[in-house]
């Protein structure tokens, strides 16, 4: 290839790149970065963590700062919150907002006022992030390196609080699995998986409100509906009445679910947090309840196996009954990684099949966040249809940890060329390609800037 070819192919990646850049840093308030300019303008769990990642091929120092401020919110519990609060954004710019969730009020465990966090957590990606820093940083200077070294004696305790508190308050059956109280904490929101363990769940008086996220989409189609939002509202008057307390929502909350792509993160989440335990020379129990962790929650993963659709399932607490859709969770064994060959195909070919990347319909032969064949499907609503890029991030990197580098590679240039539009969007409609939700969308942006990096082995 001649320089001047080599050099225009590169200059949509450097394009890319800036722009990515430039959303991180309008996105952000020093020491944390806004999910999104206005629909989203606090800072929440798992965005965080793919923002800092984002950010370590900027600043070192601010990628570790993203993760330290989320760590701040920790609960007594070990819970990290899904959302911690921005105390500059006036009432109403969010909802629910902090005088809805009344957390320092209701529970001994969350952080006292003034600080205020939501009462749900997100999937664990912080381990995962903060290894990943640490490695970028062996690329850069002493000085980058020293940080990013110092940062995991810090955040190794924190997380090892909230890898504990998963494994045990969130799984008092000790199933390997994590128990969900709320469709928010899959961080999949109205994804169809939880259509019928939400239907079941009798909705009471929910004290009045007004929606803030409506006004910031182009239209209401691409958001949860108004019934779906009463349920999630409901559950949060559950979960306030409850306290917050684990022990009393296990023994009674209507929505109790096990979900599958939540406790795979966290085993992948417990191999990164092995790697860190070996860096800080933490104590060899330690290290061997870490590893127990993992092991539990593949083991428990590969039986939620469904041979007829190829995917793994969530199952719901209440009924014993698998939650039987087709959505980009049922990948949740590649996430987690370890398998053995024959399982490892097995998800392959589910992956390529027209439920998935090889449906004709698609624009890109990205995963869509549920199947164009299951019949909870909408092409245009949130995550019941929609090309999320985060989650192509987290696929490519499983697919790479899995020794799969030239599919990952494919998978990373299609991811791409997805973002070289510049908007870095929420989430994209998968036949046409329009970019919905949020425009500058902060985890968007920051997987283009790792992604730009280019390694596709995975870690
Ligand atoms: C509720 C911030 C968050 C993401 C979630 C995504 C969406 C919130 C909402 O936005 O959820 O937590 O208001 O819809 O579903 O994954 O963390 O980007």
């Amino acid at each position: 290839m001649s320089t001047d070819t080599a050099a225009a192919d590169a200059a949509p990646d450097l394009a890319t790149a800036a722009a990515a850049a430039a959303v991180l840093r309008r996105n952000d308030l020093g020491g944390w970065t806004k999910a999104a300019p206005a629909l989203y303008p606090h800072q929440w769990s798992w965005d965080s963590a793919f923002i800092a990642v984002g950010w370590a091929h900027l600043d070192i120092g601010r990628a570790v700062r993203e993760l330290r401020t989320l760590f701040a919110a920790q609960w007594a519990t070990g819970m990290v919150p899904h959302i911690v609060f921005n105390p500059a954004v006036p009432a109403g710019g969010y909802f629910p907002d902090a005088a809805r969730w009344e957390c320092a009020a209701l529970s001994p465990a969350a952080p006292p006022a003034p600080a205020a966090t939501s009462g749900l957590c997100q999937p664990p990606v912080h381990a995962i992030a903060a290894h990943r820093i640490w490695q970028v940083a062996q690329n850069g200077s002493e000085a980058d390196a020293a940080t990013a070294r110092a940062s995991l004696d810090e955040l190794y305790p924190r997380l090892l609080a909230w890898h504990r508190y998963l494994a045990t308050a969130r799984d008092p059956e000790g199933s390997g699995l994590v128990t969900i109280y709320h469709p928010w904490e899959s961080g999949t929101d109205n994804s169809p998986r939880w259509d019928a363990a939400m239907a079941a769940v009798a909705v009471g008086d929910v004290p009045p409100y007004v929606r803030a996220d409506l006004r910031h989409v182009a239209d209401p189609s691409q958001r949860p509906t108004m019934e779906e939002y009463d349920r999630y509202l409901w559950l949060v008057e559950l979960l306030k009445r409850a306290h917050y307390d684990d022990a009393a929502i296990t023994r009674a909350h209507p929505f109790l679910v096990k979900d599958v792509l939540f406790s795979a993160v966290l085993v992948a989440a417990n191999d990164a947090l092995g790697e860190i335990a070996a860096v800080v020379g933490a104590a060899d129990a330690e290290r061997a309840t870490i590893a127990g962790w993992a092991e539990r929650g593949r083991r428990a993963l590969a039986e939620r196996w469904d041979p007829a659709l190829g995917l793994c399932l969530d199952y719901d607490l209440r009924t014993g009954a698998p939650l039987a859709t087709r959505t980009v969770a049922g990948f949740a064994p590649l996430v987690a990684g370890g398998l053995g060959a024959d399982r490892l195909a097995a998800l392959l070919a589910s992956f390529d099949s027209p439920a998935f990347l090889g449906n004709p319909r698609l624009q890109w032969p990205l995963p869509p966040s549920t199947s164009p064949t299951d019949p909870g499907f909408r092409s245009r609503s949130y995550w019941r249809g929609p090309t999320w890029p985060f989650m192509t991030w987290l696929l490519w990197w499983a697919l790479g940890r899995a020794g799969h580098p030239e599919r990952a590679a494919a998978l990373r240039r299609t991811g791409l060329a997805q973002l070289a539009d510049g908007r870095f969007a929420e989430y994209y409609e998968p036949f046409t390609g329009e970019p919905l939700g949020s425009a500058d969308q902060s985890w968007t942006a920051a997987v283009a800037l790792d992604w730009l990096a280019g390694e596709d082995g995975g870690t």
